[in-house]
C-alpha cells in the first residue's frame, strides 16, 4: 500500500474521527439538555403537586361547592285584599283559596280566606299563651307550629277540629313541605326534615348562602323542587337547593308594599304559597293589608 493509498483510505476515517471527536461533547450534550429540558419541564409539576396538595386545596376546597347567589328580577302582577290585623306566619294555597297561621299571643289563629275578597271563611282562635307560626298542609290535615311553645297542631283542613298535638325540641317558625317530608325551620339556618305522620326527624338541611351559614329562616314554600324561604327581619326570599342547601338565587322584595298603603304597624314580609295549578306566586307581610300576586322576570 502506498502512502498515498494508506491516505486516501483513512483520511475519511480520520475525518469521521476528528469529527466525532469535536461533536462528543455537543452528542454528549443532547441527553444533558435534554434532562434539564425536562427537569424544566417537571419543574413546574414539581412545584406545583405539593401546592395543590396543600394551599391550592384549602383556599379552594370551600369556594369549590360555592353556589353564588343571584338576584332574580320579579314584578307584581295583582293585589289582593288582606286583613290588616293577621299577624302573617304561614301562608298556604289549596282549592281555590288560602289557609293562614297568624302569630302574636292571644291573637294567635288558623283560618280559611276567601280568594280574591281575603274574606275570613273560617278561623279558629289558638291558646292564648301560644304564638301561631308555620302552616302546612298534607292530606286533609292542616298542621300548624308555634313558635317557643314546642307544640305544633294538627287540624281537620275541612272543619278546623283538632286532631292531635305533637311536641319538637326547637322553636317553631316555618312550615312546608316536599312529596315525601313536612320540612321546618326553627331560626337557624337548618331546616328540619320530618315524616308527616310520626313527626320524626329524616334528616337535616344546613342552608348556606355564597358558601356562608344562613340563619333566621323563616317562613317557606316548596316550589317546583326549591325551598323558597323568607329571611327574618329582611325582604329577602331565598331559593335553597333542597340537595346541598346552598341558595341559588333570591328575590329582594323592598317595595313591594308600597308606601301608600302603609300605616306604620306594618311588620316585615313574611308568607309565601304557591298555586301549583296555575304557577301563581303569592307574597304576604305581618299586619300587611294585602296579598301580593308576583311573577320572576325571567325563566326559574
Ligand atoms: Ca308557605
Amino acid at each position: 500500500m502506498t502512502t498515498s493509498r494508506f491516505f486516501k483510505i483513512l483520511g475519511p476515517a480520520a475525518v469521521l474521527l476528528f469529527a466525532g471527536w469535536i461533536a462528543r461533547p455537543m452528542l454528549q450534550g443532547v441527553p444533558i439538555q435534554r434532562d434539564i429540558a425536562q427537569a424544566q419541564s417537571n419543574a413546574p409539576v414539581e412545584a406545583t403537586a405539593p401546592v395543590e396538595a396543600t394551599a391550592p386545596v384549602e383556599a379552594t376546597a370551600p369556594t369549590r361547592n360555592v353556589v353564588a347567589a343571584r338576584e332574580v328580577a320579579w314584578q307584581v302582577v295583582k293585589s289582593f285584599p288582606h286583613d290588616p290585623n293577621a299577624f302573617l306566619q304561614g301562608l298556604v294555597w289549596h282549592d281555590g283559596g288560602f289557609y293562614e297561621s297568624t302569630g302574636l299571643e292571644g291573637r294567635s289563629t288558623l283560618r280559611r280566606v276567601e280568594f280574591p275578597s281575603g274574606k275570613v271563611l273560617r278561623k279558629r282562635d289558638l291558646p292564648p299563651d301560644v304564638f301561631g307560626e308555620g302552616l302546612a298542609l298534607w292530606g286533609d290535615k292542616l298542621i300548624q307550629l308555634t313558635w317557643q311553645s314546642h307544640v305544633g297542631y294538627v287540624w281537620n283542613r275541612r272543619n278546623f277540629q283538632l286532631l292531635r298535638r305533637w311536641n319538637y325540641p326547637t322553636e317553631g317558625w316555618g312550615l312546608t313541605n316536599d312529596d315525601k317530608n313536612l320540612i321546618l325551620s326553627d331560626g337557624s339556618d337548618t331546616l328540619f326534615f320530618l315524616d308527616p305522620q310520626t313527626f320524626a326527624r329524616v334528616r337535616e338541611l344546613k342552608v348556606t348562602m355564597n358558601g356562608r351559614a344562613l340563619p333566621y329562616l323563616n317562613e317557606l314554600e316548596w316550589i317546583d323542587g326549591e325551598i323558597w324561604a323568607n329571611v327574618w327581619q329582611t325582604d329577602r326570599i331565598v331559593r335553597i337547593d333542597p340537595r346541598s342547601g346552598a341558595v341559588r338565587s333570591f328575590l329582594n322584595l323592598s317595595g313591594v308594599l308600597p308606601t301608600s298603603l302603609r300605616n306604620g304597624q306594618e311588620d316585615v314580609l313574611n308568607g309565601i304559597a304557591y298555586d301549583e295549578k296555575t304557577r301563581r306566586i303569592f307574597v304576604g307581610g305581618k299586619l300587611w293589608p294585602r296579598i301580593f300576586q308576583i311573577e320572576l322576570k325571567e325563566a326559574a
